[in-house]
């Protein structure tokens, strides 16, 4: 069995191409919930969601997320009435939201309501929520009035009377579209909660650990701040191979290396090393980085250089036979 932590969008392209290396019912995700958010009274679990959809061949291709070809009545009722639409759901994404709230008011755990969905979309591979229980991804923002020392924030914040302010992670990544600095992130919740039904089978029997390019801060994150995930993972870490989300210092879609320098990070494969090497022997890195290799391997992982640029399927599946090949 494959066992690969994910998160959003990096994951379900790589995703997208290990059911093409190897059988999807021999694939297990562990899923980040940590960006789930509670609109107009329904759950929404984006990552799980992009991963089912992308997986499904439904996926919107431009954004990532969402269903392809979607229309936006329901949304555009709403503001109408003056709700907020700032977060798209679309006419037939409302349907997954619908039905996992309805089964969670019901009493069904996650767990059991993404197999249901996934099995609905015909997927043969395993989703496991990382949790049941409620943690969410909460960022403090830095204050803007430019100030960037401790003491010149403490003076900035008495002087400008702006403190930091917290938001959720949907605020922050779609309602603010990320363009703020962030000066902390907690994951609100993760002390006290559970791996999933599953997860931690997942991470002892698998024959190779995989983790996926997801932003290392706030879609890897969060799986490792569930108690017993990260020491599961430390236990096996000869065999769990981690694939850099960022390229040539940038990542390909979202604020990773942003996060990452505002958080005191490189953003650039040493940094993305320097995070995962506690639980991971090896570090895959695109082609652009190949001068990084030695420097890869001077924080403690090996550093396999390919292609990880998934432009397409079948990229994907190279990168993830070239991931298989280096675990064995
Ligand atoms: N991302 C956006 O940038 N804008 C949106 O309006 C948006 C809506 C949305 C609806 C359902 C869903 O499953 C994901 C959605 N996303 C949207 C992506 C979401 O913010 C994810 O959390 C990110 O892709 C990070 O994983």
């Amino acid at each position: 069995m494959i066992t690969v932590l994910a998160g959003g969008v990096g994951a379900a392209r790589l995703l997208r191409g290990m059911v093409r290396a190897v059988p999807a019912s021999d694939v297990t995700a562990i899923v980040n919930t940590a960006d789930d958010v509670i609109l107009h009274g329904l759950h929404v679990s984006p990552d799980l969601d992009t991963v089912t959809y992308t997986l499904a061949e439904a996926g919107n291709p431009e954004t990532g997320w969402g269903l392809a070809g979607e229309t936006w009545q329901a949304m555009d009722a709403l503001e109408r009435l003056g709700g907020s639409a700032w977060f798209r759901l679309g006419d037939r994404d409302l349907g997954t939201h619908l039905h996992r709230t309805g089964r969670l008011a019901a009493g069904a755990g996650l767990t059991a309501i993404t197999a249901e969905i996934t099995a609905a979309w015909g997927l043969e591979l395993t989703l496991l929520p990382m949790t049941e229980d409620r943690v969410a991804t909460m960022m403090t923002l830095a204050p803007t009035d430019g100030t960037r020392t401790p003491a010149d924030r403490q003076a900035g914040e008495e002087a400008s009377g702006q403190a930091s302010r917290e938001v959720g992670f949907q605020e922050y990544f779609v309602r603010l579209g990320h363009s703020v600095a962030v000066e902390s992130v907690r994951f609100d919740g993760a002390s006290e909660s559970l791996p999933g039904p599953g997860v931690l089978d997942a991470l002892a029997d698998a024959d190779v650990v995989v983790i996926a390019p997801s932003n290392p801060i706030v879609s890897i994150g969060p799986l490792l701040a569930v108690p017993g995930i990260a020491e599961a993972l430390r236990s096996r870490r000869a065999d769990t191979v981690a694939v850099s989300p960022i390229v040539a210092g940038a990542a390909l879609k979202g604020p990773a290396d942003r996060l990452m320098r505002e958080l005191g990070h490189e953003a650039s494969v040493v940094g993305v090393a320097r995070i995962y090497r506690d639980i991971a022997a090896t570090l895959v890195v695109d082609t652009a980085d190949a001068g990084l290799a030695a420097a890869v391997e001077a924080e403690g992982m090996a550093c396999v250089v390919t292609d990880t640029i998934m432009s397409s399927p079948e990229v994907a599946a190279d990168l993830s036979r070239r991931i298989l090949e280096v675990s064995r």
